[in-house]
């Protein structure tokens, strides 16, 4: 290990000892390196001893002259260490100077200032500043900011930072330089700058108190015609806080730029957003429905940070979720607002289920506000987000649309310029509401997915029916026990004929209102009374709160609901809890060898569902998809990866098979007139019939890949294009491989695209995709430096694939293995997800285990493994 594997913790938490006001930050940009030039003023914070010394953080910086109050220090009074300069005496307020250089060429960690597509671009959060200029890098010191770039002119005519621009000139040697100021105080981690040639795309917002906001989105010339859609959603998410919270913006510049090279989706920086391109860049023939739907959200998601988060922030990094859980809630919310709310809130169920709670029972398990952590880059995680943002979902329940609102504009006004914990949000909530949710901030505080067992009972006699409601969270690393969470259920009881039954509760009259039940103590029951006959439950509605129901209702009550719910989620849920059971059945099957057989209800209530007319058509498609590999792997004790496939696709051929007019039909009587248009309406109808061309992809016969030929090549859109070029790679048809080297002649000029072509044939469920994959890290579009083509090729083997990743002898394991030594070098953040990928062993067989288990020792055997690898690798051997 470089740097000891220390573990940070937050009960270690102190305020800082200085605080900084104001940088004045000069950045000269060459070629070979970067000179910054720092002025900060600070001072002592109250209760700091006098004698305390000056501790500011930095990385791979060559330190150059250092200066207090204008005079210059001589090394004997000051302390540079590998990851620190420390000045033992400061005054109470004092300006100190410090002069660094740095070689963002050599950067490819894309953390902190590196090129990327030869701009100049940053990224700090979480501890980037630090790799710019020494400085107390922590996000409880809100400073003031002014910024002078200078560069080369022809090579970087584009010169932008935070704030507004307040000066340009040009100097010699054809330099030029801008100056840029933000009038709001923020921490280092929001700091953003960028320098190159690159062209702006323009629009004005007027916000709803009549300013005027200057919107700019900046990307290569090539890539101009692929920004409307990325604008449009802008201006959207802008009206729509407004409408929805209050919420203007503040300066009168908002910038967006969009870079190739990035470990992530985006990064909120003050004014001046950073992308990764794939969040921005969207053309009809170049992205799909879902890549548009992903941009929305990510423009919304930044944009909506600016006052959860940027106005607001963290006071410390274990309350990361205090901006991130509350603003994924809030794109959330604004996605749903734009297409089928159902549809939405299914996607994060599933993306919950998925990966969350394989995350949340795996050797990463961490609470949503973590107690302690290495490399806090490890802890953007989807437990912090989307179990983030399901907590706040369910204060939005408790509370209500109204209370919620209210209780979010009193944390915005109380926190406003200031940094702030979950605490405080929590707090805010229980002013505005006059509750106490003491016990609801367990849900911050306790990892791990809970159960909740349902049990009912009708007493025809009484006319009553009792719910026992019982819940359990299970011990995760570091938690063996824990407390009952307070969690909001919602329910509903249909009758016979499908109606919701008035919901009767003597002992719980206040909350039966809304239909909404509050469970506090690990065992509950509630009575329901004058029910007139035997109900069927529709329990957890909507997915009221993040965890496992454990009901066990039988199959035919399950088929009800799947007909009849009236509340949407549920009526997909009994459909997936069904499928879930009868898979499960299927793989039992397989492992002992018994013929497999469909269950003919499910196939019959599937082919009805295909006869309906009209409604919502990308619900209907999300309706009749079968749960993914990876929900019935979290079902299952010890995970068998080839039963499930097999299930699973027997249970897909046996569908096509048996529906196939209905699937015929489907598909013709899907297809859109005009050109592609974003709209979810029209989306839902893609979707339903790409699921139709999919279903009858599955038995791949001659007049189904005709088909899927037909529309790969005659398609004006990459949605379609995308669903044919899949279905025809996933198969065994010999034609997979003319599609493979049609669909690259054709995009051979479009990273993005081409990222897309990685990832299918990465997913490819085919003895041969290992070699395939293997073959691919030398084809020329492939970087190892560039994290889109990372996750594209080998993220979407390792996770997307798991009969190949999981194949027996191993080699999958050992191929990650060497792909993530080769990384960690070049990109630890990058790295680091791909490693956490073989912390899984303990839900398989002992064979793969022990074969997971050898990758891992194998890489932590490596004495120069990064923080971020090493925390992963080590937390996984356990
Ligand atoms: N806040 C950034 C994520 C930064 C990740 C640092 N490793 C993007 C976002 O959540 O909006
Ligand atoms: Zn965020």
């Amino acid at each position: 290990m470089d740097s000891q594997a220390k573990t940070i913790l937050l009960k270690d938490y102190r305020p800082p000892a200085y605080l900084i006001e104001e940088v004045a930050l000069a950045v000269d940009l060459f070629e070979e390196r970067a000179r910054v030039c720092s002025r900060l003023v600070c001072r002592r914070n109250i209760g700091t001893a006098p004698d305390a010394p000056l501790v500011l953080q930095g990385e791979d910086l060559v330190l150059k002259s250092v200066a207090l109050d204008g005079v210059p220090l001589t090394p004997d009074q000051y302390r540079l260490e590998e990851e620190s300069l420390t000045i033992p005496t400061v005054g109470e307020r004092f300006l100190l100077a410090v002069e660094t250089e740095l070689y963002p060429q050599k950067n490819t960690s894309l953390d902190g200032l590196y090129r990327s597509s030869s701009n100049f671009c940053t990224q700090c959060e979480a501890e980037g500043f630090r790799k710019i200029t020494y400085f107390l890098d922590r996000p409880d010191v809100l400073a003031r900011y002014e910024v002078t770039i200078s560069a080369e002119q022809e090579r970087y005519p584009v010169l932008l930072a935070n704030g507004n621009l307040v000066e340009t000139g040009v100097l010699p040697e054809g330099r030029h330089y801008a100056r840029w100021q933000d009038p709001f105080p923020k921490p280092s981690y929001l700091f953003a700058m960028v320098a190159g040639n690159l062209v702006k795309i323009a629009d004005t917002f007027v916000t709803r108190s009549g300013r005027s906001v200057a919107l700019e989105i900046y990307v290569q010339a090539h890539n101009q015609d692929k920004c409307a859609h990325a604008m449009a959603s802008l201006k959207k998410a802008m009206a729509w806080d407004e409408e929805t919270f209050g919420l203007e913006y503040d300066l009168d510049q908002y910038m967006i730029v969009a870079v190739d090279d990035f470990n992530m989706g985006a990064m909120e920086n003050k004014g001046l957003n950073l992308f990764n391109s794939k969040y921005v860049l969207a053309r009809p023939d170049t992205a799909t429905d879902a890549d548009y739907e992903g941009i929305e959200a990510v423009i919304g998601h930044e944009y909506f940070h600016n006052w959860t988060g940027n106005r607001v922030t963290c006071r410390d990094w274990f309350q990361l979720s205090l901006k991130e859980g509350l603003t994924v809630f809030r794109d959330q919310q604004f996605t749903a607002d734009q297409v089928s709310a159902p549809v939405k809130r299914i996607h994060d169920v599933r993306l919950l289920r998925n990966v969350q709670f394989p995350e949340d029972n795996g050797p990463m398990a961490h609470p949503v506000r973590p107690d302690s952590y290495m490399e806090i880059n490890n802890f953007y995680t989807v437990t912090i987000y989307e179990k983030g943002a399901e907590i706040i979902r369910m204060l939005h329940t408790l509370l209500g649309v109204e209370l919620f609102r209210q209780g979010l504009a009193l944390y915005l006004t109380h926190h406003d310029g200031r940094a702030a914990t979950t605490d405080d949000f929590v707090q805010a909530m229980a002013e505005v509401s006059g509750r106490d949710l003491a016990q609801f901030k367990r849900w911050y505080t306790q990892a791990g997915t809970p159960r909740l067992t349902v049990q009912g009972e009708y007493d025809p006699e009484a006319r009553t029916y009792t719910l026992r409601l019982a819940q359990a969270t299970p011990a995760t690393p570091g938690q063996p026990e824990k407390e009952p969470l307070h969690i909001p259920v919602a329910l509903g009881l249909l009758d016979g004929q499908g109606k919701e039954m008035p919901l009767t509760c003597p002992e719980r009259q206040p909350e039966a209102g809304r239909n909404l039940f509050e469970l506090r103590e690990t065992q509950e029951t509630i009575r329901f009374s004058g029910v007139p006959e035997q109900p069927r439950l529709s329990i957890l509605r909507n997915f009221s709160a993040p965890l496992k129901v454990e009901y066990g209702c039988d199959e035919e009550e399950l088929l009800f609901l799947f007909r009849y719910d009236r509340d949407p989620f549920n009526r997909w849920e009994a459909g997936q809890c069904l499928a879930s059971r009868l898979l499960l059945g299927l793989v039992e099957d397989f492992r002992k060898s018994r013929p497999l057989q469909l269950d003919e209800r499910f196939v019959a209530a599937c082919g009805r569902l295909l006869a309906e007319e009209g409604g919502d058509k990308g619900f209907l498609a999300l309706l009749l998809t079968l749960p993914s590999e990876e929900y019935l792997a979290e079902q299952m004790a010890v995970v068998d990866v080839e039963a499930i496939h097999a299930a699973r696709t027997f249970a897909r051929q046996t569908l096509a098979r048996s529906l196939r007019p209905q699937w015929e039909q489907g598909y013709a009587a899907n297809r859109s007139a005009g050109p592609y248009r974003y709209e979810p309406e029209l989306a839902g109808q893609r979707a339903l019939r790409n699921l139709c061309l999919a279903y009858l992809m599955s038995t791949e016969d001659d007049a189904a890949t005709q088909l899927a030929l037909a529309q790969f090549r005659g398609t004006d859109n990459m949605t379609d294009q995308m669903a044919a070029f899949a279905g025809l790679a996933h198969s065994g048809r010999p034609e997979r491989q003319q599609a493979i080297a049609d669909f690259y002649q054709q995009w051979q000029g479009d990273s993005l695209v081409l990222d897309k072509w990685f990832a299918v044939q990465a997913t490819a469920p085919l003895p041969e995709t290992l070699a395939a994959v293997q073959a691919l890290m030398d084809h020329p579009a492939f970087q190892l430096k560039n994290p889109n083509k990372v996750r594209a090729l080998l993220g979407s083997f390792a996770a997307g694939n798991p009969v190949c990743f999981h194949e027996v002898s191993g080699r999958g394991y050992a191929f990650l293995a060497e792909q993530i030594l080769a990384l960690d070098p070049l990109n630890p953040q990058v790295a680091a997800r791909l490693a956490a990928r073989l912390g899984r062993g303990a839900r398989y067989d002992a064979g793969r285990q022990g074969l997971m288990r050898t990758q891992l020792e194998r890489i932590a055997a490596i004495p120069s493994l990064s923080r971020d690898v090493y925390e992963v690798v080590s937390k996984s051997l356990g």
